[in-house]
């Protein structure tokens, strides 16, 4: 072996390599160049394998020519991967162009519902004068739904609402005062609940009625509560709801309440109707079990549908339904 056989090949090896590094396409190509000519097996060391054979005094020769090829591989394999990786990234850049000048999509944003925000804002104000909210079932027997207030089968009030029956002798509630009696059921005076829910009616569907609609009723058992709580309960109501309005009571009747009333809103001049009330008929508490001697109660009921419409001029009820955006988008 000759110290000019291993200077060509280490020439021949350089302008190879050189060559393939230019043309290599990837990083991961450019590794594999790497390992096959720089690394511990690779051809620089295996022509370096050679030099055993040569005198001591070539050897540092050699050795310093093949250490110039080395760096001029290494330099070559450093330039190709920074050029590889700033290639890499330009391409990245022109495949993620983002034009910022384009319009946006058109997300509409949801919000709550008017009927469930009057829900909220009702239960709120109650809730701050000491209520608790329950809720019961929409399907209701007989019992809780007329039975236990004071609407034995034969009373003409059952003709005032017309209820939908289920063929298992159920009925759909045509009022919550059902879920106040299951409350009575459960819990002694004093008492001061909040039902909110879904009620069904038989009505022929108009402008301002509705088969199925909400209501909120409110019930307070106490010793010694009197007409002028109710009336009070009610105008603070009314008043945290609508705004300091003249309210005024007119005598009413309903089978679970004597004496019972309706409550009417001055608006704009004309009086609007907008909920009824009255102090718990004894019977009712007989029916719970609670003694009518120690005990009185007031109670109250209204529709969310019917209050909303007030407080927004809302002209038909079948609108609040409708899921159109148009008419949604105002609340
Ligand atoms: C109303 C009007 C008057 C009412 C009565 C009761 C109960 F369970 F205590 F008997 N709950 N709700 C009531 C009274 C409801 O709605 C117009």
């Amino acid at each position: 072996m000759q110290i000019s056989d291993i200077e060509t090949q280490l020439e021949e090896l350089r302008l190879g390599a050189t060559a393939a590094i230019a043309t290599a396409e990837s990083p991961e190509k450019l590794e594999e160049l790497r390992i096959n000519y720089l690394g511990k097996k690779g051809q620089v060391s295996k022509i370096l394998g050679g030099m055993g054979k040569l005198s001591p005094e070539e050897r540092p020769k050699v050795g310093a020519i093949a250490n110039k090829v080395k760096q001029t591989l290494q330099t070559n394999l450093d330039e190709k991967r920074t050029s590889l990786q700033v290639a890499e990234i330009a391409a990245l850049l022109q495949a993620e162009t983002l034009d910022v000048t384009m319009p946006g999509v058109y997300r509409p944003q949801g919000k709550i519902h008017p009927l469930n925000s009057l829900i909220d804002k009702a239960l709120d104000i109650f809730v701050g004068l000491g209520y608790t909210v329950a809720t019961g079932p929409e399907m209701e027997t007989d019992y809780y739904n007329f039975e236990a207030l004071n609407t034995p089968p034969d009373h003409p009030a059952r003709d005032m609402q017309d209820t939908f029956y289920l063929p298992d002798g159920n009925l759909m509630r045509t009022h919550t005062s059902s879920v106040q009696i299951r409350y009575m059921e459960k819990h002694q005076p004093p008492i001061r609940v909040i039902a909110p829910g879904r009620v069904y009616r038989r009505d022929t569907v108009d402008a301002t009625h509705a088969a199925v609609f909400h209501q909120i009723e409110l019930l307070a058992v106490d010793e010694r509560l009197r007409f002028s709580d109710l009336k009070g309960t009610i105008k603070e109501f009314l008043r945290q709801m609508f705004g300091d309005l003249p309210i005024r009571f007119r005598a009413s009747y309903f089978p679970f309440t004597e004496p019972s009333a309706e409550v009417d809103l001055q608006w704009n001049g004309r009086w609007l109707e907008v909920l009824g009330c009255g102090m718990v008929d004894p019977n009712v508490f007989k029916a719970m079990g609670y003694d009518p001697e120690k005990y009185t109660g007031f109670a109250a009921g209204f529709g969310v549908e019917r209050f909303a419409m007030v407080l927004h001029q809302i002209d038909d009820i079948r609108r609040v339904y409708a899921s159109d955006l148009r008419f949604l988008q105002q609340f």
